[in-house]
């Protein structure tokens, strides 16, 4: 069983050492992130905690989702965000056709899902969003920024890596990456329907996209072939850190989905609503799960290790 994450006031005077290091590459990462995205035109927005729509994250076949949070406020009931998806594609429909945002997102996590050492349940996302983009765009985005970030943090943090003991295993990626389309993981991994999630990446030594995964209305499906034009980004020995894609826009196929996925319209009035003006934009884009791409980084054994307060599923701590 893994060690549970403790926190800052519990910590050891080496474990505080680590946690301090930790800091350092994460704090380059967000730098060095938060430039990347600034130099290539992208607007930087604040984030949004409350909202009435929020990411259903139904059906998606990771969902282990124990609680949604709504809470009346003013006699109306609004939701903690579970992402900016809505967020995102209203906003770069209607005002900023680039853009990141450093979003919180709160999950509760079933409680089983404590000892995975993937899963907490509060965490960030460096999500972003491009009109008029298509999915291959974004993926060679990503692909040039990843590759840029860990040849930058092997020079700015190599002390850190070093005696986090990542320096060596940490290898710059090599452009163009992997790409899986999931059928055709199927047959490798038992024709299961999900077990490359977790096999995949004790496979593979690279970084590796997979792309068609059946999930949310919001992801672009073709109606006639049936293919899902999104992609994860999958790191080796952990798993998804980047999930992202092409977005139905067409007040139609977005009414069918949600009908078909069983959610009400009443949440994503406004998203139906500009979509039937024709104001809603194609775009595509992308959310990094930045405590999961820490982990990755730093080989947490926990990804509570990379939170200054760490999440648990399951457990509450008292900050
Ligand atoms: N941020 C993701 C995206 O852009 C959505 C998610 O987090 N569920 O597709």
């Amino acid at each position: 069983m893994k060690e549970m994450p403790k926190p800052l006031e519990e910590l050891s005077s080496q474990a505080l050492l680590r946690k301090q290091q930790i800091g350092r590459v994460a704090s380059a990462t967000l730098r060095y992130l938060t430039s990347a995205f600034s130099s290539r035109g992208f607007d930087w927005l604040l984030p949004v905690v409350l909202s009435r729509s929020t990411d259903p994250l139904w059906p998606d076949p990771d969902n282990s989702i124990e609680k949604r949070l709504e809470v009346d406020i003013y006699g109306e009931t609004v939701r903690t965000m579970m992402s900016m998806i809505v967020h995102k594609q209203v906003a770069c429909s209607i005002a900023y056709p680039r853009f990141f945002v450093l979003s919180p997102n709160v999950r509760i996590e079933k409680r089983d899902r404590k000892t995975t050492g993937w899963h907490t349940y509060e965490f960030t996302q460096f999500d972003f969003e491009i009109r008029g983009a298509s999915a291959e765009e974004v993926m060679g985005l990503i692909e040039e920024i990843l590759v840029g970030l860990i040849r930058h943090l092997r020079k700015e943090v190599k002390s850190e890596l070093v005696s986090l003991g990542r320096f060596d295993p940490l290898k710059v990626p090599k452009r163009p990456f992997t790409v899986h389309d999931r059928r055709s993981l199927l047959p490798k991994y038992d024709g299961d329907e999900w077990e490359w999630e977790t096999k995949l990446p004790q496979d593979i030594e690279y970084p590796v996209w997979v792309t068609n995964i059946p999930m949310e209305f919001y992801d672009f499906e073709s109606p006639k072939s049936g293919r899902w034009d999104n992609y994860d980004l999958i790191v080796p020995r952990y798993g998804e850190i980047l999930s992202g894609g092409r977005r139905e826009w067409e007040y139609d196929r977005i009414t069918e989905k949600l009908a078909r996925d069983g959610l009400k319209k009443e949440y994503y009035a406004l998203l139906l609503k500009l979509a039937q003006e024709g104001r809603l934009k194609p775009s595509a884009g992308a959310g990094i799960g930045l405590e999961r791409l820490l982990t990755w980084i730093v080989g947490a054994n926990h990804i509570g290790e990379v939170q200054p307060f760490p999440k648990v599923p399951g457990l509450v701590y008292n900050l």
